[in-house]
């Protein structure tokens, strides 16, 4: 039953006694299983004078009857409005401290916060979808409403007792701006307040700008049983749905960010089913600025699964960042417009290090704030993680207790200091080189689009798309890439993950290409696509670049836009000249780029190259609403594949390439 966007008019209807979820909600009481109480009485009671103050300068009915609802059903011993200020926010930070959510490491600012042995990723299985009757939703994990609502329900019954409950509001994208989409996230997790004031724009006063309005993102998360570190122990009983009719998150038994957190990857799930309806689209993006010649900065938006390179290139030493995660991207008059919908980082820690990231690693080795997670610390109080350079402590203590050097696991292996999704959480202000546009309104005009995944044998470093729907189709939707830590279960395992954004969308995948496809109908000039890839090996299996060399491929991308380079013309799209990337690897790098490693790594490796044009087909076949242009473009592409090979073999160096050799 939808009860959004009701008034309090007259008097109070006597409560039926069913479940609210299958009868219509009189305006002033509320309740779970049939239990209802009187949403005044029990906001005063609960929240004390000073909050329920708080509450009431919002003037939302539709709040305070939800708000109700769960305090009634979760039962806190007391509720925190969480305002904009910052003695709010101090108090969060204390209180998390207070509660041992999170332990001060010796570092001035930095604490550490850990989640269960089975809770250091998002966990797929038990993320569903709540399913109106009668509605499907294919390939996607789903379970009825009802049933749902009352396993979770269930679930939340008396879960905050002894506990307070903490509601906090956020603004999704720059306040005050046509991509800001408000949020209010209730929680008795002091940590995941902690990290949501990190991550995302401040969003109390915001909500008045809602005069009443139900039209906001809504999160209810337990954090449940709990063992003696505090951490959710019950991980056979986490449970994490998503109402797309209501806009609603729930979660619990479970702290990891990714999984409570709720305005990030939960709430992309809504907002990519709201921008469907709406006409823009919502994208597991980063966004950076990125320098050319003469003080130009070109803005960059790029889509990578977990684990592959995104927070690193958006961090690249020389260019400016305005967001590693999300993005939101609008058309106006007639130009692509695109923001960053956080303000923070929840950034994976494995492998950064002074070489490869020096202006993360700067942030995360001197005073100031920071949230670690689930890494290790060692006898002196200090952070430690997996690829971070130093020679390894005598001892120290992870999410799994204490650690030494010596620890080997049930089959003998030596155990890692810590867990591979470690986490770091900083807000992006802090960062010398944060863009000057993060804040604007307006977002930022993105003249390239970036699509890259862990692909160790295909496709090559850079490459740029004809135009649009050919970047749409050959680049963002059959985007691959093995399995990472990111998420619970098996890592190495090589899936198709369209547009970086597999995980996330919450609407049939056929419709969502065609919604990119159509997105740029009317802009003049649309964004450039390219695919870029970090983790091509040669065909031996030996690595073929540096985690560095990224910036160059970047730089070649900022000046192809412009018109500043040439290109060859390949098959599946245009690759640098061999002249330019050697300047560019001098300039850059300080480095020589020799003609053999180019040769290597711009070789055209056509059955490669097919066989993913074939698990493109293959997958998108089966998928409702894929437009038939997409598959014209992939059998086109298919085409010119064959052709290629006809005359010149499987593998072919870039000297051979001759676009006669293909086009018919
Ligand atoms: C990712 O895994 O892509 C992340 C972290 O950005 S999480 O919040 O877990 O999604
Ligand atoms: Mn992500």
């Amino acid at each position: 039953m939808n009860h959004r966007g009701r008034e309090k008019t007259g008097e109070p209807k006597k409560p039926a006694g069913k479940p609210l979820e299958s009868q219509g909600q009189p305006p002033d009481v509320v309740g779970i299983g049939g239990k209802m109480v009187s949403v005044d009485k029990m906001l005063r009671e609960k929240l004390g004078d000073s909050n329920y103050e708080k509450l009431k300068a919002l003037k939302n009915a539709v709040l305070e009857n939800w708000l109700a609802k769960y305090i009634a059903h979760c039962n806190p011993d007391s509720v925190f409005i969480c305002g904009d200020s910052k003695e709010d926010r101090e108090h969060v930070r204390r209180m998390a401290l207070e509660k041992k959510e999170e332990t001060p490491l010796a570092t001035k600012g930095h604490t550490i916060h850990y989640d269960g042995v089975q809770d250091q990723g998002r966990d797929k299985e038990v993320t569903k979808y709540l399913l109106a009757e009668g509605v499907e939703m294919k390939g996607l994990n789903t379970i009825g409403k009802k049933e749902g609502l009352e396993e979770m329900h269930g679930l939340m019954k008396d879960a905050m007792k002894g506990r307070t409950m903490i509601v906090s509001f956020a603004n999704l994208g720059p306040t005050n701006s046509r991509f800001a989409i408000p949020g209010v996230e209730i929680t008795d997790s002091w940590y995941v307040v902690d990290s949501v004031k990190y991550l995302y724009r401040e969003g109390y006063e915001q909500f008045k700008s809602l005069k009443g309005s139900g039209d906001f993102f809504k999160v209810v998360h337990c954090t449940g049983e709990v063992n003696e570190r505090g951490c959710s122990s019950s991980p056979d009983k986490k449970r994490i749905y998503m109402d797309l009719n209501d806009n609603t998150v729930y979660s619990v038994n479970t702290q990891y960010a990714g999984n409570t957190v709720a305005f990030k990857k939960l709430s992309l799930r809504l907002a990519i089913s709201k921008a469907s309806k709406e006409g823009w689209l919502a994208e597991h993006m980063l966004v950076m600025g990125v320098k050319g010649p003469g003080g130009r900065k070109t803005y960059f938006l790029g889509a990578f699964p977990s684990f592959c390179g995104k927070t690193s290139t958006a961090m690249i030493p020389g260019e400016s960042i305005l967001g590693d995660d999300l993005a939101y991207l609008k058309v106006v008059g007639g130009r692509v417009m695109a923001a960053n919908v956080e303000k923070g980082i929840f950034g994976v820690i494995k492998d950064v290090n002074p070489n490869d990231d020096p202006l993360i690693w700067k942030l995360l080795t001197e005073e100031g704030d920071v949230i670690f997670s689930n890494v290790a610390v060692d006898a002196q109080n200090l952070p430690r993680w997996l690829g971070d350079k130093r020679p390894l402590p005598a001892k120290a203590s992870n999410h799994l207790g204490a650690w030494t050097p010596e620890d080997t696991d049930a089959e003998g292996k030596k155990r890692p200091i810590c867990h591979q999704n470690a986490r770091y959480t900083v807000e992006l202000h802090r960062l010398g080189n944060v863009d000057s546009e993060l804040e604007n309104p307006n977002g930022v005009e993105p003249k390239v689009i970036l699509y890259g995944g862990r692909d160790e044998d295909t496709t090559v470093p850079v490459e740029q798309a004809f135009d649009w729907a050919h970047g749409v189709a050959t680049k963002g939707a059959i985007v691959e890439s093995v399995t990472t830590a990111a998420i619970v279960g098996q890592a190495g395992v090589r899936v198709m993950d369209p547009f970086a954004n597999k995980d996330f969308i919450s609407i049939p995948i056929g419709r969502y290409v065609g919604n990119h496809l159509k997105f740029v109908k009317g802009v003049a000039k649309p964004p450039q696509i390219f695919s870029v890839n970090y983790f091509l090996k040669s065909r031996g299996g030996e690595d073929l670049t540096d985690k560095t060399d990224k910036k160059v491929w970047l730089k070649w991308a900022e000046l192809r836009v412009h018109g500043d380079v040439g290109a060859l013309e390949t098959p599946t799209g245009c690759i640098p000249k061999y002249e330019d990337l050697k300047r560019l690897f001098k300039e850059n790098l300080g480095k020589d780029f020799s003609k053999e490693k180019y040769d290597e790594l711009f070789t055209v490796r056509i059955p490669e190259l097919l066989a993913k044009l074939d698990r493109g087909v293959k997958m998108f076949k089966e998928l409702p609403e894929t437009p038939k242009e997409f598959f014209e473009l992939l059998e086109e592409q298919r085409q010119k594949l064959e052709r290629l090979k006809a005359k010149k073999g499987d593998y072919v160096i870039p000297d051979e390439l001759h676009s006669a050799d293909w086009k018919q």
